[in-house]
């Protein structure tokens, strides 16, 4: 590839899974996950090339086009996968940012890897950016980037986003590297945060730990260039969920799925990547009480919950997955009758259309994250209901809750407050169902995907 790109895309992974047929032929296929969902059709919309992991160790992969743009490949070791992603990424980081849901485990060697790898995308980006270009680094896995690639090409203009919270000062001061993090990001001309807390918390940080001069969401980085902090809540492509819950093969699909589940009166549905961040825990318990307590009937109502396989080497995942079977194992052995367990509990990823058919059954749908970026989960649902009937449960703690003010809001860690709202969202009078998803419907139309990278990326241009 001899083309340099004006637009280029840095993320920790591809948007593309190698899928290797029987007979050997290799094919890439969109992958999963809130990061992909969000900037696929900024990037088939924009072209220029993505840079990011392939998703296999110890393997160089050459460059190549996909769906108008091209696809950069950057190469992990085994080891680097294990300190650099699993570690730093998803042992430290996560969890920091995360409110401390779990404990972040501290080690210099994953922070050596993670400093390799930050080097290696950002010379991979420098190679491939054109003079000039725009450079929209995503996410927490990346966070030293913006500062590397400044330095080696200051011509680019380069854009920063974080995908999930910004933590409370006193939780980000226990990083022993958060200066070299706060530093990373100020590379960049603009600083993408989810919400406007997650950008005040990095404004106060930067005044606190740096000698920089903070004018209310511009930081002047000394004897360089101004560094903006801002909020741009991310969303979904809106029109395209409408039009695939809407589609034949969707429709005829949510058939099948409610007569497997033996046409319920009630659907209560559940879709998360299986991580505890997502209040699994918590919201499994709270149904199950539910049940317990004949609040719910089992004979006529069910919970369908999908957990996406997810992060399956870390050990607190491993963990939650084992406390997740034994806690709906245990609830169903107690209640439902038999071939009828109250909770219909899949460990599986399925395909778009396969999540567009349920959220279009399910009549609760239950989020409840313990702490999250934003959620795309709750703002999918809302866009794939077909009609104003459906009730959407969404928690405090994520990004999402700011938007759609007009959800049965709930706290996550108060049991019996959420079992309340669980059952007023199921029971409440259609008249106010319909008055609560018809204002959620008008947010999420009013502001899409393309809303947002047209945001930040304006913005970006200044
Ligand atoms: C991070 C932040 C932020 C899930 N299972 C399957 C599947 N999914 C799709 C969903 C949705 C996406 O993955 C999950 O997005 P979320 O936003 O709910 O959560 P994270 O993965 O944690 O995303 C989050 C997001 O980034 C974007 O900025 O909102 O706060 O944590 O799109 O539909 N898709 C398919 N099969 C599955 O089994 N096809």
């Amino acid at each position: 590839m001899s083309e340099r790109a004006r637009f280029v895309v840095v993320a920790n992974r591809l948007p593309v899974d190698r899928i290797t047929a029987d007979d050997g032929s290799v094919d890439w296929r969109t992958s999963p996950g809130g990061l992909v969902t969000a900037l696929e059709p900024v990037m088939r919309r924009m072209g220029g090339a993505w840079v990011g992991w392939h998703g296999a160790s110890n393997e160089t992969v050459e460059p190549f086009e996909h769906d108008g743009y091209s696809v950069i490949p950057v190469p992990l070791s085994g080891d680097e996968y294990e300190e650099y992603y699993e570690g730093f990424s998803n042992a430290t980081l996560w969890p920091l940012y995360h409110d401390t849901v779990a404990f972040p485990e501290f080690h210099r060697e994953w922070w050596d890897a993670y400093v390799t790898v930050n080097r290696r995308f950002a010379e991979a980006t420098a190679d491939v950016a054109d003079d000039g270009a725009t450079v929209w680094v995503q996410d927490y896995q990346l966070q030293l980037v913006p500062k590397l690639l400044r330095e080696m090409r200051p011509d680019l203009r380069i854009g920063f986003f974080l995908h999930i919270p910004f933590p409370p000062t006193e939780l980000f001061q226990q990083l022993p590297w958060r200066s070299d993090i706060l530093e990373g990001l100020l590379g960049a001309d603009l600083v993408g945060f989810q919400v406007p807390g997650g950008a005040q918390n990095f404004l106060r940080l930067v005044r606190q730990r740096t000698r920089h001069r903070v004018e209310r969401d511009r930081v002047h980085v000394s004897g360089s260039h101004v560094c903006t902090a801002r909020a741009y809540p991310i969303s979904i492509d809106t029109h395209g969920f409408e039009e695939l819950a809407q589609s034949p093969e969707v429709i005829a699909e949510s058939e099948s799925l409610l007569e497997e589940l033996g046409h319920p009166k009630q659907i209560f549905l559940g879709v998360d990547r299986l991580d505890y961040t997502k209040g699994l825990r918590q919201r499994i318990r709270a149904m199950g009480e539910l049940f317990e307590e004949g609040k719910l009937d089992p004979a006529d109502t069910v919970f369908l919950q999908v957990a996406t396989p997810s992060r399956e080497r870390v050990e607190e995942y491993k963990r939650l997955r084992d406390d997740i079977d034994l806690l709906v194992g245990r609830i169903n052995s107690e209640v439902g009758g038999v071939g009828r367990p109250a909770i219909s509990y899949l460990h599986a990823g399925f395909p778009r259309a396969t999540m567009a058919a349920m959220y279009r059954i399910a009549d609760v749908m239950v989020v409840t994250p313990l702490r999250d970026g934003m959620n795309l989960v709750a703002k999918e649902y809302v866009a794939c209901r077909p009609d104003t009937n459906g009730a959407l449960v969404l928690s405090e703690f994520a990004g999402a809750a700011q938007e759609l003010k007009q959800a049965y809001l709930v706290n996550p860690y108060d049991l019996n407050g959420m079992k309340d709202v669980l059952m007023q969202a199921a029971t409440d009078s259609p008249r106010e169902r319909q008055r609560r998803m018809r204002a959620l419907k008008k947010q999420v139309r009013g502001s899409t995907i393309e809303h947002w990278a047209d945001n930040f990326l304006g913005d970006l241009q200044g």
